[in-house]
């Protein structure tokens, strides 16, 4: 009776290993190159498994020259006596019978990723040969398989140890009938060993290539930081905006949390989430948890702290995760995976245990910390305001149109809706303004008078120079749009005129509108669509002549040209500035297509004006007077 019951289990055994023969793919996904390395995993599993259950510390991979692979660690070793079900060794057991593993066991629970179990099996199943060894109560044993499964040699032992000496070893290698390729990628298996490393804090993991002629003592990953290490090592070749990586844990009910985090300068996101060492690429209950926390405890501490006001609007999750750089890794006894790829954790009950190991340790760290609280508070708020100027920008594209009645009261557009003969002249103030209206060429020449000084874009981000109304008309005028939607082709003039006075409000209000060109309107620059106009300093008359000049310069050349009795009698005014020419005036010096002088405005006029600004834009208002009238020259120059 025995016998027949041995043997029926034989067959059911060799017939569950068949069914993995017949469809690999439902076992380890693929038979391509992703599969084979699969295969490496699902023993490597059962090894973190006996690490998590603290009793492994070593983790040896080693491809071997014929591409088998070598898996050993040092934990207690696979039991070695008869299963009381099956009636054979537990080895041979946890290798040929689908969904053994972890029942077996008794007492611990399987967390680690894989087949849950049945891993061992799979891998016998498709695999030419596997060799098992165990090293335990003094004794070698060893266990042979061919053929995708079937005995070769039963459990034996086969020599003696050191009774100290524990641990299994395992080699197997590939099906070549069953995979695509038998042929092992180091650089694959590096990065899955590392990040085993990461995720099991102390494990010492090693991975070796036995494969060349040359000999490689191989990578050896141990991190007693675990997880922070890893987000550390992400944020390599980043620039952090705290030292120090925070890093929470937490458990509950035999399921365990952590998470380990750091804000870079960056604008990406670069969370990882995982349960029982898989990725959940699609997250699921445990990243819900957290990035819930996240959102509301940096609200509650900007609220609280003063940082956010209370006319200021809520941080979205979107805006606290920018440059966030987080590792969240959950072991649970029973880990629901849902999804098509089974990519997401589905167990409701880790959303609240996330949310609250989260929440209580991150707010204790930015009470504790309040210097690095307020960097990623502030940080927060930048991507707060870059989302709504973002935002902004696209209504305004949208939206703008030029028959607004707001909008029409300032430009006086051209009738010409051909870009290419339309120009514009942003012209400083509302007399100036109006001369340049009563002096243009109508037909091409639009004009856009500036109320007040425009607001400094260097300080504001998009958001609040969309606020400006000078900008909002400079934007509508231009066509172009701004931000994610701008559109070189869109723009309605060919040349943009800056026209100011030769004075150093004008030199201000030039380099402002080259902050202004070189923050948002690059690409215009860039074009060469953008020139200043060179009013005159001093208009010279003699006789019936009127001759205007730049500069002190040109005037002392001018007058030393004349001959002695013209220049005894030449008038020399200082032109005050555009508001005080009038129209007939104005056209002549500084309009005129076949009179005027212009100047390109280069990106490298805008370059120098972005780095006086600095110095110009200071927050006291003497030092920056006191740069102007002294740079008068050079704030005039950055534009030519
Ligand atoms: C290179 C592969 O399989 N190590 C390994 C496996 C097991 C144990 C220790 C182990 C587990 C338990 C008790 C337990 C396994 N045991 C079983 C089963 N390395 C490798 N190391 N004693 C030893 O889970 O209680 C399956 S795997 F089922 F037999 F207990």
């Amino acid at each position: 009776m025995e016998n027949e019951h041995y043997d029926a289990s034989d067959i059911q055994v060799l017939e569950g290993l068949e069914a993995v023969r017949k469809r690999p793919g439902m076992y380890i996904g693929t038979t391509d190159v992703k599969g084979l390395h699969h295969l490496v995993w699902e023993i490597v599993d059962n090894s973190i498994d006996e690490a998590l259950a603290g009793y492994c510390h070593n983790i040896e991979i080693v491809i071997n020259k014929d591409n088998s692979i070598t898996v050993k660690d040092d934990g207690r070793g696979i039991p070695v006596g008869v299963h009381p079900k099956t009636g054979i060794s537990t080895v041979e057991t946890v290798y040929t019978v689908l969904h053994a593993g972890g029942k077996f066991g008794g007492g611990g629970y399987k967390v680690s990723g894989g087949l849950h179990g049945v891993g061992a099996s799979v891998v016998n199943a498709l695999s030419s040969w596997v060799n098992v060894t165990v090293y335990k109560d003094g004794k070698i044993h060893e266990a042979k398989f061919i053929h995708g499964g079937k005995i070769d040699q039963k459990l034996t032992v086969i020599g003696e140890c050191n009774p100290d000496r524990t641990g299994t070893t395992v080699t197997f290698k590939p099906d070549p009938s069953i995979f695509d390729t038998t042929i092992y990628d180091y650089e694959t298996l590096k990065v899955r060993t590392r990040e085993l490393a990461f995720l099991n804090k102390g494990l010492r993991l090693t991975l070796r290539d036995d494969r060349d002629e040359v000999d490689t003592t191989g990578d050896t990953f141990h991190y007693e930081g675990g997880i922070s290490e890893y987000v550390r090592f992400i944020n390599q070749g980043k620039t952090p905006i705290h030292e120090d990586i925070i890093h929470l844990e937490g458990e509950e009910d035999n399921v365990m949390f952590e998470v380990a985090m750091q804000y870079n300068t960056g604008y990406n996101e670069n969370i990882y989430s995982f349960v029982n060492n898989i990725n959940t690429h699609d997250g699921g209950t445990h990243e819900e948890g957290v990035r819930r926390a996240l959102t509301r405890v940096i609200n509650n501490y900007a609220r609280k702290s003063g940082l956010l006001k209370e006319k200021d609007e809520s941080l979205t999750g979107d805006d606290v995760k920018e440059g966030l750089t987080m590792i969240i890794s959950c072991k649970h006894p029973n880990p629901q995976f849902e999804g098509q790829t089974k990519g997401r954790l589905g167990n409701s009950e880790v959303r609240q245990l996330a949310d609250s190991v989260f929440s209580a340790g991150f707010e204790k760290f930015l009470m504790e910390n309040p210097e690095e609280a307020k960097l990623i508070v502030n940080k927060g708020m930048l991507a707060c305001r870059a989302r709504n100027a973002a935002k902004k920008a696209r209504e305004i594209t949208r939206k703008s149109d030029l028959t607004t009645t707001t909008f029409f009261g300032k430009l006086s557009d051209c009738k010409s809706k051909d870009p290419k003969v339309s120009e514009i002249f942003i012209v400083e103030g509302d007399s100036a303004g109006g001369s340049a209206k009563k002096g243009r060429d109508s037909m091409t020449q639009a004009i856009l008078p500036l109320r007040g000084k425009i607001l400094n874009v260097e300080k504001a981000r998009l958001d609040k120079a969309l606020g400006n109304e000078e900008i909002r008309t400079i934007i509508t005028a231009f066509g172009t749009g701004i931000g994610e939607e701008f559109d070189l082709s869109k723009l309605r003039y060919d040349k943009i005129i800056i026209m100011t006075d030769a004075d150093v409000d004008g030199s201000h209000i030039r380099v402002l509108l080259l902050t202004l060109f070189y923050r948002f309107f690059r690409p215009i620059v860039e074009a060469g669509h953008v020139y200043a106009a060179q009013p005159p300093l001093f208009r010279i008359m003699h006789g019936k002549t009127r001759k205007y000049v730049l500069n002190e310069e040109e005037r002392d050349q001018y007058l030393n040209s004349l001959p002695d009795n013209v220049r005894s009698k030449a008038e020399v005014a200082r032109m005050k500035g555009l508001g005080e020419m009038d129209a007939e005036e104005l056209n002549e010096t500084t309009m005129d297509i076949e009179k005027r002088v212009l100047r390109k405005i280069t990106v490298d006029d805008c370059v120098s004006a972005d780095a006086i600004f600095e110095k110009l834009m200071g927050d006291e208002v003497e030092p920056r007077r006191d740069f102007i009238v002294e740079n008068a020259g050079y704030a005039i120059n950055i534009d030519i």
